[in-house]
């Protein structure tokens, strides 16, 4: 046992450099002032300084998800505490984990309507897996070594720390042993008894038409080699969800591809027509279901799930696997028979069907720019190995098309919540985490706008993240449901837009415009090519629409699809 003589706000740093913190992201203010006070005595933790605390708590959210690690946001009280929300619930509803540490006012000023005082345990209790207000020096270190064990252990999540500032200016005889985390309730993960993975063998081995559904959680469990030897034992065809893309390669020939609203039609037909479906560490997301009373109405259900609450939640399932994704599925490996399943993939293939000759990429563009044709040919430059961190919108949906995503963490996005304004944020926070990563950031023209002070952060920072804004002049997926359902009313959508290019250029980012399918891998090279930053302004086809597309409530086999177009080419 060691103590040292700390003030609180030293405790702070002292706790984060001793869970292996680089980098924190925040913004200061009066509550948070000793912290910051303390900051230069922890030289191997690396501040950004944001231009906006939503942006704190999305580089922190793209820190996690690009790293595995915890990701850390500080704000000061009441605003800067509040402008955190947004970036939390984005955590949240995507399981990331990040601890975010907020100022308070002085304890004696709790429930005064103090200056900048706003109950943010309160505020934030329903979309954190986790909060305290922490109001003496002596529980600082408790709270925030909790905090790290729980945003990371089982689901994880966003936890918060608030701390009052005269708990920060006050000293205390620390020692990090004793502040180890005491959380009698608290048990995760869970375990699958011999009887119940042997039961699930027996489905597996006697399906003939099984699907594998891959989530995020074969991402965050680190399961994925272990699922693609399932897959391949039993030739069991694997889709996945948004946020399970890159889990498995994206060439694999199990990997049918995404299942869901934008889902490929194929593989909606094969969910709809399996008689197994063996859900991996995804949560049966309405996006990705449709209609829940006619969802894969002749599939049995095996759920692999770390959390309990995700269990017969949307739907109901024969046989719930509890526990660790790796750790289930490692331990049911063995009693896996090989199988061929040659109908079922021969069937599956059928279903493609006509796929080929509705899809925009095989269309001749007719001098027009389509935001695949800018994916497609992202994705061919970067050989598919950038970290792309995708906005909120139709460009998100062709880029989860388009982009064929091979590693797992080389696409994040905000999934769950589906927050414009994420990916330039997320992608500082991504690129902090992995400085060697060629990371791109692909943005609506409106969904950028809403988090565009980070560029300035981007630039302070010196980070060099390329960025591709998809430029169609309209907040172009809700236009899209305007156009489907509402009769082409464009109330709201049409959009305005800055000179993105001058923009850039203010912030002295190097900024290039595109209007002609024909410039596009030239400029995706210069953009490379650069040493630094650089945003690309891609003036796509207005009014393009993401097929196929599942409207809300429908049953997955009811998409709307691209009208068959009369000539085809192959693009390569
Ligand atoms: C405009 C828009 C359109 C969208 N369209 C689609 C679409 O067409 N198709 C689609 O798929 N999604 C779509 N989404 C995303 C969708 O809303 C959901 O975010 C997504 O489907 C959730 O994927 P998931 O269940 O894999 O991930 P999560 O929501 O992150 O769930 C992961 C699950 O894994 C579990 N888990 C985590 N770690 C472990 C572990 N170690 N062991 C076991 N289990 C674990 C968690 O408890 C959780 O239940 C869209 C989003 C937007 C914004
Ligand atoms: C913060 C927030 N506000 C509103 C929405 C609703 N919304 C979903 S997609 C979308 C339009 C996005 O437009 P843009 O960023 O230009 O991308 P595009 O769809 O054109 O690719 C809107 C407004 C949202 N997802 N997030």
């Amino acid at each position: 046992m060691s103590t040292k003589r700390l003030t609180g706000a030293e405790i702070v740093w002292e706790c984060l450099a001793r869970e292996g913190v680089s980098h924190v992201f925040g913004y200061p203010g009066g509550a948070i002032l000793p912290v910051y006070d303390a900051i230069w005595k922890y030289p191997q933790v690396h501040h950004t300084l944001v231009r906006h605390e939503q942006g704190a708590a999305h580089m922190a959210d793209g820190f996690a998800r690009a790293s595995g690690k915890v990701g850390v946001a500080i704000a000061t009280s009441g605003p800067g505490a509040t402008n955190l929300v947004t970036g939390i619930a984005t955590a949240m509803l995507d399981s990331s984990p990040i601890v975010c540490i907020t100022g308070q006012v002085g304890s004696k000023l709790i429930g005064s309507d103090a200056f900048q005082e706003v109950d943010i345990t309160g505020v934030t209790l329903p979309i954190t897996k986790h909060n305290v207000l922490v109001t003496a020096v002596e529980d600082i270190g408790r709270a925030i070594r909790e905090a790290f064990f729980i945003a990371q252990s089982g689901r994880p999540g966003p936890v918060l720390v608030d701390i009052t500032k005269d708990a920060q200016n006050a000293a205390y005889d620390f020692d990090w042993d004793l502040c180890a985390p005491q959380l009698p309730g608290y048990r995760p993960p869970l375990h699958t008894d011999a009887k119940e993975l042997e039961r699930a063998a027996e489905f597996i081995n006697t399906a003939k038409r099984p699907v594998i559904l891959a989530g995020a959680g074969i991402i965050q469990s680190g399961a994925t080699q272990v699922v693609l030897d399932m897959a391949e034992r039993g030739n069991i065809p694997i889709a996945m969800t948004l946020l399970g893309i890159g889990g498995i390669p994206a060439f694999h020939p199990l990997n049918l591809g995404m299942m869901g609203m934008h889902g490929e039609a194929w593989v909606n037909h094969a969910i709809q027509e399996a008689d197994l479906l063996i859900a991996l560490g995804m949560r049966f997301d309405d996006r990705v279901t449709g209609n829940l009373k006619t969802y894969a109405p002749h599939a049995k259900k095996i759920h692999v799930e770390i959390d309990r609450a995700e269990i017969n939640k949307n739907v109901h399932v024969d046989l719930a696997l509890m526990g660790d994704l790796r750790d289930v599925v490692t331990r049911l490996l063995p009693l896996v028979e090989s199988c061929e399943h040659q109908d079922w993939q021969q069937h599956i293939n059928t279903l493609k069907g006509d796929a080929a000759v509705r899809d925009i990429k095989n269309l001749p563009d007719m001098g027009k720019l389509y935001a695949a044709h800018v994916i497609h040919d992202l994705w061919k430059e970067t050989e598919g190995k950038a970290l792309v961190v995708s906005d909120v919108g139709q460009h998100q949906m062709w880029e989860a098309q388009y982009y064929h995503h091979s590693e797992p963490r080389s696409l994040i996005t905000s999934g769950g919540l589906g927050t414009m304004g994420f990916a330039l944020p997320a992608a500082i926070g991504a690129k902090s985490a992995r400085p060697d990563a060629e990371v791109w950031v692909v943005a609506g023209d409106g969904g950028f706008q809403m988090t565009a002070c980070e560029l300035a952060t981007m630039a302070q920072e010196g980070l060099d993240i390329k960025i591709a804004i998809i430029n169609n002049g309209y907040l172009g997926m809700v236009r899209q449901w305007q156009e489907f359902f509402y009769d082409r009313r464009y109330h709201a959508t049409p959009l305005r837009n800055p000179n993105f290019v001058m923009l850039a250029e203010a912030h002295g980012i190097r900024g290039i415009q595109v209007e002609q399918r024909s410039e596009v891998v030239n400029a995706v090279r210069e953009a490379r090519a650069h040493q630094g930053p650089c945003l690309l302004n891609f003036r796509v086809e207005k009014e393009d629409v993401v097929y196929p597309m599942v409207p809300t409530g429908a049953d997955l086999h009811d998409m709307i699809r691209r009208p068959r177009a009369e000539s085809s080419v192959t693009v390569k």
